[in-house]
């Protein structure tokens, strides 16, 4: 063989397999700015990104590396956290203001830098500041890396769906004046659809989303509930869906007509396009399931529409689409069906030498206060929340993991408790004296390559309410749940140890509980919390502190020079 012809075959094999296997580095900017939008018969302004509502679909590939730089020309410090991404030796990069970064401030910039490491499938990304993230969300694509593909047939379409929650007045108003009241904040007036409250509203029908599809496509549907404070029921009239994937994890596959997500959940979906040729609506509305708690009670809807669908004049009857059935806002028995179905799709490794065996009280509660203006909750109090009857307050000087990683004295201690102060009937009638939270800036520290169990516990003080629980920097495996109180000596015994599903957020069951297990292999300083913006705000959430490990790269690095301050 010419030795030419063997250098350019062996150089271009190479090529081919390098372009085949090599990870790629996307480079992104992210303007975050106040931006004019139409809904609901008003334009107001809004903060988004680039002008956009909701903001840029990230599409990556597993093992790619993202650099996004984040300029703020908005009025507001603002943070973004990528929703569900491991950020395994990047904690610099994970977003939650105060607890791993200060605010980028009006007219400054952050470059987030990060690599994805062994995840596919659907997350997003969102603000982690104040209540920005209602405007400023967007969807996060990670498809397999090159050579490997999904775990079922090639759908031939794939489309994002983003459930939002909307308001006429501007959230940072809505937030403050809540704050101030010490009462809930002002319920929403619309959801919507990839930013489109759909036809159900006022002035809405001639932007709602259409989604074309022809009969036979299989669709996959990436359904992520961005949500601000509610979790949603998603339905399309008259199709399956069936479920392949939740938080970027893959499941079993199961069949079902109504999926339910918390704020932070992602479910992927696929639709086959087998019904007569016409028009369907695609809708989501609230699942509350607090008792006597106001809620915007609307529903968002987009359509799903079959090209060819055949005409029959221009108010033909197939263009008018077909409205699904949603069930009850309060349908409890419908969110257990749907979540019991949820699991691995074979045998995992579950960690099962547990050796942090934590118990978290989580919920709502009240405190006292003189009446008058700040005191507009309940019979004078002020909302608040805790998690072991603490409630979570962010430092103001700096973040907890720049106090962690630079050592600065009297920002945070490390006793957050890991069993609760008091062990009472947690989801019975509880004494209103056991009502009132501490707050504190507390962690629990957990060695680097414990296996940790949490047994999240809610109460019924207040109300009892679905939590949407969402850990940072780990996957969890959610082993069991139940309702009423966890017991150990019956409830232990039935875990799945064998096929659990594995996600970022759990959703705790109304007046129940649920126990997660996870490794802390990833050092850094990482906030667990309700999803439901209103409750974290109350102080429901606690971050966990995991030590550096033994090796090479187990250890938290230096931050990045453009890390900023407070
Ligand atoms: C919240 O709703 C109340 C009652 O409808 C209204 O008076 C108030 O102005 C609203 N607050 C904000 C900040 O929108
Ligand atoms: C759900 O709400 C309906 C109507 O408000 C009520 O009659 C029913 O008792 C509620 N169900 C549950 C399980 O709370
Ligand atoms: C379980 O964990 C303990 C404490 O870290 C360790 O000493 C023991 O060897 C572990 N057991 C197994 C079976 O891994
Ligand atoms: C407010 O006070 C009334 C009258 O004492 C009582 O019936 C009600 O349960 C209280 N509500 C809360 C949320 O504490
Ligand atoms: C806890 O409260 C519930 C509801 O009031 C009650 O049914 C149950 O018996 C109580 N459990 C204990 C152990 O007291
Ligand atoms: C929480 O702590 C406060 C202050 O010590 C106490 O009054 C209250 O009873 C505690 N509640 C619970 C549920 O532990
Ligand atoms: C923005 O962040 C800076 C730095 O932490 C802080 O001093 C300032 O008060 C914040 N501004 C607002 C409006 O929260
Ligand atoms: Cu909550």
């Amino acid at each position: 063989m010419d030795a030419t012809f063997f250098i350019a075959l062996v150089v271009g094999l190479l090529f081919v397999l390098s372009s085949r296997t090599k990870a790629e580095t996307q480079y992104h900017d992210f303007v975050v700015q106040e931006t004019p939008v139409k809904r609901l018969c008003r334009t107001k302004n809004i903060i988004t990104v680039n002008g956009q509502f909701p903001g840029p679909t990230l599409e990556v590939r597993d093992e790619d590396t993202l650099v996004v730089n984040v300029l703020n020309n908005a009025r507001y410090n603002i943070t973004i956290h990528w929703h569900g991404i491991l950020q395994i030796g990047t904690p610099w990069a994970d977003g939650p203001d105060r607890v791993t970064q200060c605010p980028i401030q009006p007219g400054a910039s952050y470059t987030y830098r990060f690599t994805i490491i062994k995840q596919e499938g659907t997350l997003w990304w969102h603000a982690h500041s104040q209540w920005l993230r209602a405007t400023v969300y967007g969807a996060l694509i990670i498809y397999p890396k090159l050579g490997s593909s999904y775990p079922y047939p090639l759908p031939k379409l794939e489309i994002p769906i983003l459930l939002g929650q909307w308001w006429n007045l501007d959230i940072i108003s809505i937030l403050n004046q809540a704050t101030f009241s010490g009462g809930a904040p002002n319920i929403s007036n619309a959801y919507t659809i990839n930013g489109q409250p759909g036809d159900l509203y006022r002035c809405s029908n001639k932007d709602t989303m259409k989604f074309y599809v022809e009969s036979g496509d299989r669709v996959l549907m990436r359904v992520i509930n961005s949500a601000l404070n509610q979790q949603l029921f998603f339905t399309i009239a008259n199709h399956q869906l069936t479920v392949v994937a939740a938080d970027a994890l893959y499941t079993k596959p199961f069949t079902t007509t109504t999926l339910m997500l918390g704020p932070g959940q992602t479910t992927d979906v696929i639709l086959v396009a087998d019904q007569d040729p016409r028009y369907y609506y695609i809708a989501a509305r609230a699942y509350e399931s607090a008792q006597n708690a106001p809620f915007d009670q609307t529903t968002t809807t987009a359509i799903l529409a079959y090209k060819y669908a055949p005409c029959s004049g221009q108010m033909g009857t197939s263009f008018k689409p077909i409205l699904p059935n949603l069930p009850s806002y309060n349908d409890t028995a419908t969110v257990t069906t749907f979540t019991s179905q949820l699991k691995s799709p074979s045998k995992v490794k579950v960690p099962t030498n547990i050796t942090e065996d934590l118990f978290f009280v989580i919920g709502l509660g009240l405190v006292n206060c003189n009446p008058g203006p700040t005191c507009q909750g309940p019979n004078n109090t002020r909302f608040a929340a805790s998690m072991n009857n603490i409630s979570f307050v962010l430092p103001q000087t700096t973040s907890l993991l720049q106090a962690h990683y630079q050592k600065i004295p009297n920002v945070f201690t490390t006793d957050f408790p890991p069993v609760p102060p008091l062990r009472f009937n947690y989801t019975g009638n509880v004494p209103r004296a056991l009502w009132q939270p501490v707050s504190g800036t507390k962690l629990y520290k957990l060695k680097f390559g414990s296996q940790v169990q949490i047994v999240l516990q809610g109460t019924a003080i207040v109300s009892t309410e679905d939590h949407p629980v969402h850990l940072h920097g780990h996957e969890f495996y959610i082993v069991g749940q139940g309702f009423g109180n966890f017991n150990p000596s019956t409830d232990t015994a039935k875990f799945n140890l064998y096929d659990p599903p594995r996600r970022n957020t759990v959703n705790v069951p109304v007046g129940g509980w649920s126990v997660i297990r996870f490794i802390a292999d990833n050092p850094g300083v990482w906030l667990m919390h309700c999803h439901l913006d209103s409750h974290l705000t109350w102080g429901f959430g606690m971050s966990f502190l995991v030590e550096n490990g033994p090796g090479k790269l187990q250890s938290v690095q230096a931050p990045p020079l453009d890390l900023p301050q407070c």
